[in-house]
């Protein structure tokens, strides 16, 4: 059996599912996959098990049947995307493939990349992870800020950023909105092409949306 390690409130391992989700995949009905939730709030990400999976201690983490570990969330998605679903969502061709790369690595460095960074270096729970650096916290919005400005040009007359069908890169560009909000950077005041962007986004892929379901009560 295969296990994938998540946090379903962490942007990196919210890339996986989302992506799973965008192809009608419930990660939790996965007949293939089992899902271990780590709670960062107990540190699990830093527990001596984890550690010796993965000793960048983060989430998500892919093991395949043969012991193959995959801890990084694009390769984590690349893998799914390739092995799941009908349609791939990293680009149909050769060129949206480039273009998706292109849009998603602008979205990850310029915009989550450093909402992390800002988030990382001013929340308490990340202080023992790293040496928080308070001065790195408004430049680093700014950065992610100033970046916005590109994407709602990109999106002026298109539902997504590459060709008409939901890319990888709106995944990650979303994510970068949605965390944007841990920092105070209202997703929807930074153009009406964005916000229209974030609202249909957010509809289908909250952290509520994919909350893990409820076990059905049950009177046996
Ligand atoms: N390059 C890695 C980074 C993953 C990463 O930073 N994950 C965060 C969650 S979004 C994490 O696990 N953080 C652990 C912590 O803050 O202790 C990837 O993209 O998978």
């Amino acid at each position: 059996m295969k296990k994938l390690y998540i946090t379903r409130t962490a942007p990196n391992p919210r890339k996986a599912l989302i992506l799973l989700a965008s192809k009608g995949i419930d990660v939790d009905d996965m007949d293939d996959i089992d899902v271990i939730d780590i709670d960062f709030a107990a540190n699990e990400q830093m527990s001596e098990a984890f550690t010796q999976m993965n000793p960048m201690q983060t989430v998500p983490v892919l093991t395949l049947d043969d012991g193959t570990m995959l801890n990084d969330s694009q390769a984590v998605c690349e893998y799914l995307d390739r092995v799941y679903g009908e349609r791939s969502v990293m680009g149909n061709d050769v060129v949206q493939r480039a273009q998706v790369c292109s849009m998603r690595r602008i979205a990850e460095f310029e915009i989550l990349y450093n909402l992390m960074l800002a988030f990382q270096h001013s929340h308490p729970l990340k202080a023992q992870r790293v040496d928080q650096v308070p001065e790195f916290v408004a430049p680093s919005i700014a950065r992610a800020v100033k970046a916005l400005a590109y994407f709602e040009a990109s999106l002026e007359g298109h539902e997504y950023l590459v060709g008409d069908q939901l890319s990888f890169a709106d995944i990650v560009l979303y994510l970068g909105l949605d965390f944007g909000k841990a920092l105070k950077v209202d997703p929807k005041a930074h153009g009406a092409n964005l916000a229209r962007f974030y609202e249909k986004m957010h509809e289908r892929f909250s952290i509520k949306k994919l909350a893990k379901a409820e076990p059905k009560a049950t009177n046996e």
